[in-house]
Parts: C-alpha cells; sequence; structure tokens
C-alpha cells in the first residue's frame, strides 16, 4: 500500500492520522458538497475518505481568491441547513459574504464537525474504475496512491473546472499572468501596475471595481456584454441576525418551496397582465432589493419573450444610466440577448468604474484579440502595453471536473464516452453503467440554476436514504437503468423548452467550450419541482434504478 503520509503533519489544518484507503464511501473534493457528503455518510455509519486536490476545504472558496470575491446569494441562505446550532452560531457580517468569510465559515464547519479526519488533501482522483467482482470503486490519484471504496461521491463542483484559454503568443509575455480561478493564495500586488483582464462574466465584473483604484491603469477585454444587477450589500446588525435565527426554520422551508431557493418568493404574475406603472414599479422594487431575484420579480421573464423584453429593456435603461461616456456606454450596455438566459451578474459599482480615467473598455466584438505581445495585448485595432494579464475566462460548467479524471464503469465504458454527445444522468444524481456512483449538483440537476446549497444538500440527503434502503434489502450496489436515465435527459429538455435559454449561447448550453457538445443541461424546473419529483421515485420504491445483491 502506498503512503502519503507526510502531507498529513506539514500543513496547518490537516488531518494527523493516517487515511483510510478502503472506506464505505470515497468522496472527491471537499468543498460544501464533499463536506456535506462526509456528514451524512457518518450518519449512517459507514467509514468515508474523501480526497481532495488542495490544501484546504472549501472548493471553488478555496480557489477563487481573486480581489473582490463574493457570493451573490445571500449568506443566511448560502450555508448549511443540516445543524440548527451551526446556523444558530454562525454570525455573517453582510448579507452577501466575502470569499474570505466563506472560507472562514467552512473552515469552522470542518473543524467543528472534525472532517477533517477523513480528508486527504493535495490528492487528485485521475482514474476510477468500477470492479464488477468486488462491487467495489478502485480510485488512482496523481500521486500513485490507491483508494477503494464500495461507494463513489463525485463532488467536484459544477463551476471549478476553469476553462483552458490559450491565445496565440501567450507564452512571450514577459509580465504575470493570473486566473479568477486560481488566484495566488498570498494575493497580487498590483498597484501601480498596467493590468489586462479578459472576461467580464460574474468573476469579472466583481474585480473590476475593486482593482481598479489600486491599478495604473486598467484595460477591461469585453467580449459579451452580460446583464447585471446591483447587490444590495449591507452590513448584518444584531437585529436583523437575531430576527433571522430566529426565524430560520421557516426561512429555509420558504427558500426550499421557492422556484430557484433564493429567499424570495416568486410572483405568480405575468409582466404582460399590469399596467406599465405597476411594472415599472416592480422592476424598481426588484432593481433596489432583489440582486440575483430580480429574475423572479414577474413570473414570465424567462419564459415569454415578451416579457423578458420589459425586464430587459429596463435594465438597459439602468446600465446605462450608470455611464458617463456615450461611447463607453453603446459598447457596455447588452444588446442582443433576453436578459437571465445566460447567467446575470450582481455587482457592487462595476459600471461607474468605467467612469474613471485610468479605466479603458477594449469591445472585442469590434477589435478581436490577434496576440498576445512580449508587453502586451495587441487586437485589431490597438496595442495595449500591460504588466499584467488576468484571466476571468470562466469554466467548463457542469461537466468539467466529472469528465477531467478518467472514470470507468461497467463493461469498460468510460464516462467520456458515456457522455460523449451531452451529459447522460438520471436525476442529475445517477448516471447508468455506473454502478454506486452519485454525481452531486451536476448537468440533470437543478444546481447552477438554483441556491446550489439547496441543491448540494438536498441531492445528498436523498441519496443517502436510498444507500440506506438499498442496504436494508442487502443489497451491494444500485444503478440507474437507462431508460429512466434517457426519460429524464429528455424531461430535462422539455422543460429547458418551456424556458428561452435554449436560444441563447451561455455555459448552461456548453458553448463556452469550443467543440462541447450543444445540450442544455441543469434542471430548469425549478428546486420545488425537482423535490416532488425526488420524492416520487422514493415513493415508488425508486423506480428507475436497478439494486443488485
Ligand atoms: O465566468 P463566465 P465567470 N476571449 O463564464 C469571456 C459563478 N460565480 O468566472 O460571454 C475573450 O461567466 C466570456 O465572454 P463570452 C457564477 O455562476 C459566482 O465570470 O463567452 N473573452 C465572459 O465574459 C458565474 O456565472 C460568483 O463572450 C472570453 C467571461 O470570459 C460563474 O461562476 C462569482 C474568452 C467568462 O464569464 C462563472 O463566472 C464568480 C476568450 N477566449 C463566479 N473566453 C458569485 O457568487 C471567455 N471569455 C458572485
Amino acid at each position: 500500500m502506498l503512503t502519503v503520509g507526510i502531507f498529513f503533519v506539514t500543513l496547518t489544518h490537516m488531518t494527523t492520522q493516517q487515511p483510510n484507503f478502503h472506506p464505505d464511501v470515497l468522496v472527491i473534493g471537499a468543498g460544501f458538497a464533499g463536506l456535506r457528503a462526509i456528514v451524512s455518510m457518518r450518519e449512517i455509519g459507514h467509514s468515508v475518505t474523501a480526497l481532495e486536490t488542495g490544501d484546504g476545504v472549501g472548493g471553488v472558496w478555496y480557489w477563487n481568491r481573486y480581489p473582490g470575491a463574493r457570493c451573490d446569494v445571500e449568506s443566511y441562505d448560502y450555508s448549511y441547513r443540516f445543524s440548527e446550532e451551526l446556523e444558530q452560531e454562525w454570525r455573517w457580517s453582510e448579507r452577501y459574504a466575502t470569499q474570505p468569510e466563506i472560507l472562514s465559515y467552512v473552515n469552522h464547519v470542518a473543524d467543528r464537525f472534525n472532517l477533517r479526519d477523513d480528508i486527504v488533501f493535495n490528492q487528485t482522483m485521475t482514474d476510477a474504475k468500477w470492479n464488477d467482482a468486488t462491487h467495489r470503486w478502485e480510485v488512482t490519484t496523481a500521486d500513485g496512491s490507491q483508494f477503494s471504496g464500495r461507494y463513489l461521491i463525485m463532488a467536484t463542483g459544477s463551476l471549478s473546472a476553469a476553462k483552458d484559454v490559450v491565445l496565440p503568443g501567450q507564452d512571450e509575455f514577459e509580465g504575470k499572468i493570473y486566473w479568477s480561478s486560481r488566484w495566488p493564495h498570498e494575493g497580487v500586488d498590483l498597484s501601480g501596475k498596467r493590468v489586462g483582464i479578459i472576461g467580464t462574466g460574474s468573476s469579472g465584473m466583481q474585480m473590476v471595481p475593486v482593482i481598479a483604484p489600486q491599478v495604473q491603469h486598467l484595460t477591461v477585454f469585453q467580449r459579451t456584454p452580460n446583464y447585471s444587477i446591483p447587490a444590495p450589500n449591507a452590513p448584518v446588525s444584531d437585529e436583523e441576525d437575531a430576527a433571522v435565527k430566529a426565524t430560520y426554520r421557516a426561512r429555509r422551508e420558504a427558500a426550499k418551496n421557492s422556484p430557484s431557493g433564493l429567499n424570495f418568493p416568486a410572483s405568480g404574475v405575468s409582466a404582460l397582465e399590469v399596467s406599465d406603472e405597476e411594472r415599472e414599479a416592480e422592476f424598481e422594487r426588484a432593481w433596489a432589493r432583489f440582486g440575483f431575484g430580480f429574475v423572479l420579480c414577474f413570473r414570465d421573464l424567462i419564459t415569454d419573450e415578451k416579457a423578458n423584453k420589459y425586464a430587459s429593456d429596463f435594465i438597459r435603461r439602468k446600465i446605462g444610466e450608470q455611464i458617463e461616456d456615450d461611447e463607453v456606454r453603446k459598447h457596455i450596455v447588452p444588446a442582443d440577448f433576453p436578459f437571465g438566459t445566460k447567467r446575470p451578474s450582481v455587482d457592487a459599482n462595476y459600471y461607474p468604474t468605467f467612469n474613471r480615467d485610468n479605466v479603458t473598455l477594449a469591445d472585442l466584438r469590434d477589435e478581436p484579440i490577434e496576440r498576445v505581445t512580449k508587453t502586451g495585448i495587441a487586437t485589431s485595432a490597438a496595442h495595449y502595453d500591460l504588466d499584467v494579464l488576468v484571466f476571468a475566462t470562466g469554466f467548463d460548467a457542469l461537466t468539467g471536473s466529472f469528465l477531467k479524471p478518467n472514470i470507468v464503469g461497467r463493461n469498460g465504458q468510460s464516462l467520456r464516452e458515456h457522455w460523449d454527445a451531452g451529459p447522460l444522468t438520471y436525476l442529475g444524481l445517477l448516471s447508468s453503467g455506473f454502478p454506486n456512483m452519485f454525481i452531486i449538483a451536476g448537468p440533470g440537476s437543478p444546481s447552477l440554476l438554483s441556491n446550489v446549497m439547496i441543491s448540494i444538500e438536498e441531492g445528498i440527503d436523498w441519496l443517502t436514504e436510498m444507500i440506506m434502503f438499498s442496504e436494508a434489502a442487502g443489497n451491494s450496489s444500485l444503478e440507474a437503468t437507462s431508460e429512466a436515465e434517457a426519460g429524464w435527459v429528455q424531461h430535462v429538455n422539455e422543460k429547458a423548452d418551456e424556458t428561452l435559454y435554449p436560444k441563447v449561447a451561455s455555459y448552461y448550453n456548453g458553448d463556452n467550450v469550443p467543440g462541447k457538445p450543444r445540450v442544455f443541461m441543469p434542471y430548469s424546473g425549478g428546486v420545488r419541482g425537482y423535490r416532488r419529483i425526488l420524492e416520487r421515485v422514493s415513493g415508488n420504491g425508486y423506480e428507475g434504478i436497478i439494486f443488485e445483491k
């Protein structure tokens, strides 16, 4: 047996005990999903080992340490619900928590429940193979260590595999290059530097207003202008904290029963059935307080083009009002796709940053990047001198982290082969031909269309009950049937077709990664609808799943 013991005594926050190489359950990843999986597996008496690439817990919140990183779901909702004590003792300082605060929360959770005892850090799973004779998953990691488990829980995240962007000439650049998704832990001193940032998704939009005041000059390379709603952030007062904690269960229930798991009741009203004045007033109310929840202020913003156009026009106007320069405004106001169909951002002062003298917008649709030079970026129209280049170019969303390792299931078929034309899952949690393997918040689950904490916890709760059900009957493996899987994929597509999502190029459809199959991946039927389906499936004795002794 190989040993990796050296790691367990040298780094902070680490377990000092030898790992269990052959537990009941192997969990891959120690982010929010991985930690929750450890808790649940322990609760049903299973031994568990989690393998984590990083040297600490937190997943995306461990890696994405770029300046300005924070969550755009409210802290009280973007947190675990499995422990009421935890809910009561943790004190969020702001409505929208910063990355450092979220990371300290995750570390607190890991300490409070002694989760590090079951985590092996600095271990990246490269291969997993189902052994049909032993009914175990055999896992190899990058350093050659071998693990095995009866169950394999893939808690590797939906936005964790960074998209590979390599521009011509990139190797020649003599300045520094950083990625938002792998920001150096020691931080980066950008003062006095000429900085270029590529990408204006949530990461870019959060970083720009924070770094602009620090740098000598900032050039923002924008390809597609996106919609962004202001974050109504504020410190949390003691009174507010006490009020949330006094009624936390009701808040959790409300979020669970909303379409996307946010703490905003979804409107039942159509944007088409109110007067112009009423619509405008509702948009104003949502703009001032809802953040990401703007999308819920009428029931049909994502399903009806006309309703959406009202919202899109309102937001375009609001964005335009924040920008002083007519030319910049022309380039930065989104124009050619409906609001919300590509993941909108929630920003703090993003647009007014372009009113600063030291900030330039380079619109890559007008002047595409030709190459990176020794001293900057050459577009078709200009050369931008840079000391630092930042990539905030996003992720191979929903499937990237599951397909990075080579996972081989029954009959030697790999997950890469099985998902060749797009991800195939049953309920977003299982994939046929991959017994005892579970996918957390992946394709086919509400995941990226929801407060992902709800998708994580409800998915794991459901899987845990299914494992107990299976084992109580003396089974050693369980697997989705290919018919059930095909039916689910069809249902996911039908739900998507009720919306505007499939019509627009976005990472939901795989459009952001060249060569990726174009399939709408998340489940758009809402967290409440999704939960009801899970309940129906378990209530019917786990229809669509085969159990084996
Ligand atoms: O990534 P993105 P992100 N040349 O994919 C551009 C979550 N998140 O890291 O749209 C030039 O959204 C790309 O342009 P285009 C959240 O779910 C949450 O910002 O493809 N540009 C786009 O502008 C979010 O949605 C939080 O034309 C290129 C940008 O890069 C998700 O993570 C914070 C390019 C990528 O935007 C991802 O956000 C941060 C190229 N070759 C992230 N390739 C919060 O909770 C890509 N781009 C607040």
